[in-house]
């Protein structure tokens, strides 16, 4: 049986989304642990880790702000991650906004030696630096810092240096992408599937970049930014997004991501509870964490469960 160890990060310093704080707790309320160990992993929970709350702090560097808790908060999230990563254990984190995303690989990364690639659904392409942010929210660049490019500080959270080689990431539900972004991507020739790539060649090049990405690295980390999905499947996204994708395209990237059988960390982040609608994306986030590590839950496997005779 698959442990993995739960970690709450309620950051909401990295973004202007005020609500995201309180995404672990109510996943847990949603019985995140229990939905999970139906589908047969085994559920650690290491409890929230503490944030100092926005009021008691100041933004500092407008170019980075709140760079110092952010940073506390990652280190803090890396030895977790690290830690479960070299047990054995599978790490699942509950964000928070994206800024999380940099602990938790970083400290998964260097458990492997950096032999990890990293699967990034987003909308957006969080490859800003402190240099070409138009906002200075670090939910924007650390993507970026994972590559090894921006403020030193934050390229060298959980030990010096680039966590994520430019050749081991795919990028995938790119929508609102800034120009200094593109260029990085295009300089750095970033396997990227953008939603306009969605609509023009249909999903397969999108499944190709995991398939390959798979075969070129032993382990692979998922970040999902609930935004790169449609407000229709889930609202409750920090940014909801008009030209997101499908329920059915999100279901099936993920079941092919499951398929690997690489994964060892899934972050999950900029839930707001606030703006969800009928606790849509609270489920819909537990299904596809399931599905990343290769099981399945759903309103089918639901359904059949609780439908079987004798
Ligand atoms: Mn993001």
């Amino acid at each position: 049986m698959s442990i993995t160890t739960l970690i709450g990060a309620p950051l909401d310093l990295g973004g202007a989304s005020l609500g995201v704080d309180i995404a672990p707790q109510t996943l847990r309320d949603h019985h995140i642990a229990e939905k999970l160990e139906s589908t047969g992993l085994s559920i650690q929970d290491n409890g929230d880790i503490a944030i100092t709350p926005r009021d008691q702090l100041q933004p500092g560097n407008p170019h980075l702000k709140y760079a110092d808790e952010i940073i506390r908060v990652n280190e803090q999230l890396a030895q977790q991650t690290h830690d479960a990563v070299k047990a054995g254990q599978l790490a699942t984190v509950l964000g928070g906004d994206h800024a999380v995303c940099l602990g938790a690989v970083a400290g998964a990364s260097v458990a492997l030696n950096g032999e990890l690639g990293l699967i990034y659904l987003d909308a957006h392409g969080d490859m800003n630096t402190d240099k070409t942010s138009l906002t200075g929210n670090i939910h924007g660049m650390h993507l970026a810092s994972l590559m090894g490019f921006g403020a030193r500080e934050l390229v060298d959270v959980f030990g010096k240096g680039a966590k994520i080689q430019t050749g081991n990431l795919v990028h995938i539900g790119g929508a609102d992408l800034d120009e200094a972004e593109k260029q990085l991507m295009s300089q750095q020739n970033l396997h990227t599937f953008t939603m306009f790539d969605l609509l023009t060649s249909n999903l397969s090049p999108a499944l190709q970049l995991i398939d390959d990405l798979a075969s070129r690295v032993k382990h692979l980390w998922v970040s999902l930014d609930l935004d790169c999905i449609d407000e229709v499947y889930a609202p409750g996204a920090g940014m909801p997004n008009k030209k997101g994708l499908t329920y059915r395209e999100i279901a099936t990237i993920a079941e092919r991501i499951g398929s690997t059988n690489k994964v060892v960390g899934v972050d999950v982040v900029e839930y707001n509870p606030h703006q969800d609608v009928d606790s849509k994306t609270a489920e819909l986030s537990i299904e596809l964490i399931a599905t990343f590590y290769g099981k399945s839950y759903s309103w089918y496997t639901n359904y059949l469960a609780k439908n079987q005779s004798a």
